[in-house]
């Protein structure tokens, strides 16, 4: 295979994504730990960025090889195809878990009760993924018509639990898709239910900062057990597991397909 021309014609470069994501400094990670990439660099900016970035390359069928992670529209959009990873940074599989402060179980069961039953399928979350694009990226709008159509499933989330009068409820979210639609549901749901939610969208380390401290009562965004690792285990035990919402996610240093290669390992220092 012709791999060194691909490095060089990629100028050692990834494409990476925002600076604060898990995934940025677990491509640091992989960077450091494969010889392949001995010398290579990431070039963070934001998803955004990066998509263009990725649409650009694909267009003129030139090669670039960029942060990805699943689920996520850029699969169902492109052609693309994750790189083979021996070493195992990334991890096999990811899932997405919801985590709540200490005390939340005790001071406010019937949230604890229904943030507990949260969880989609796989391709729920695709699917929503996918009507995003087609919605502008308004995931109030998606995750109202998520629940509109799933009115069964919202039944069993809160079935025997009371209406909360009004007790407000601190969720904070990170600003990924996956994150935006899966909270965006919440907030309807709990308020549905009589909460009064308030929804920030932080960073990773914000995000379980403000849980251990006890300044937000929830998040469903971490994403474990590669991408977020080391914040849970730097706040481990001073937050509350409940359990994944999504399973199945994915992440990886991903190509267009029509590149002639399928390893980190078939990249050049
Ligand atoms: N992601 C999507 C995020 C979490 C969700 C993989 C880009 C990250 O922190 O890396």
């Amino acid at each position: 295979k012709a791999t060194t021309n691909v490095s060089e014609e990629l100028e050692y470069t990834i494409t990476g994504i925002e600076p604060g994501a898990g995934q940025t400094e677990t491509t640091n990670k992989t960077i450091s730990e494969y010889e392949s990439l001995a010398g290579w660099e990431q070039k963070t900016s934001s998803s955004g960025a990066m998509l263009t970035q990725l649409g650009d390359a694909i267009n003129n069928e030139e090669p670039i090889i960029v942060a990805a992670w699943s689920p996520h529209y850029m699969f169902a959009k492109w052609d693309l195809k994750y790189l083979e990873d021996p070493k195992g940074i990334f991890g096999e599989e990811e899932y997405i878990t919801t985590i709540a402060r200490k005390g939340l179980k005790d001071d406010m069961p019937k949230a604890y009760t229904i943030l507990d039953r949260f969880h989609w399928e796989l391709s729920e979350m695709e699917s929503a993924l996918l009507k995003a694009q087609e919605m502008n990226f308004d995931f109030e709008a998606v995750a109202q018509e998520w629940v509109d159509e799933n009115q069964k499933t919202i039944a069993e989330w809160t079935e025997g639990v009371d209406s909360a009068d009004g007790t407000s409820l601190k969720l904070v979210t990170t600003p990924w898709d996956t994150e935006q639609f899966s909270a965006n549901v919440a907030k309807i749901v709990l308020e549905q239910q009589g909460f009064d939610v308030e929804l920030t969208s932080v960073d990773p380390a914000i995000m379980f900062e403000s849980i251990a401290s006890g300044e937000a009562d929830a998040s469903l965004s971490p994403w474990m057990p590669a991408t977020h690792g080391a914040f849970y285990e730097e706040y481990e035990g001073q937050f509350e597991d409940l359990g994944a919402n999504v399973t199945g996610a994915r992440i990886g240093l991903a190509v267009p397909s029509y590149m002639d290669i399928d390893s980190i390992e078939d990249l050049k220092p």
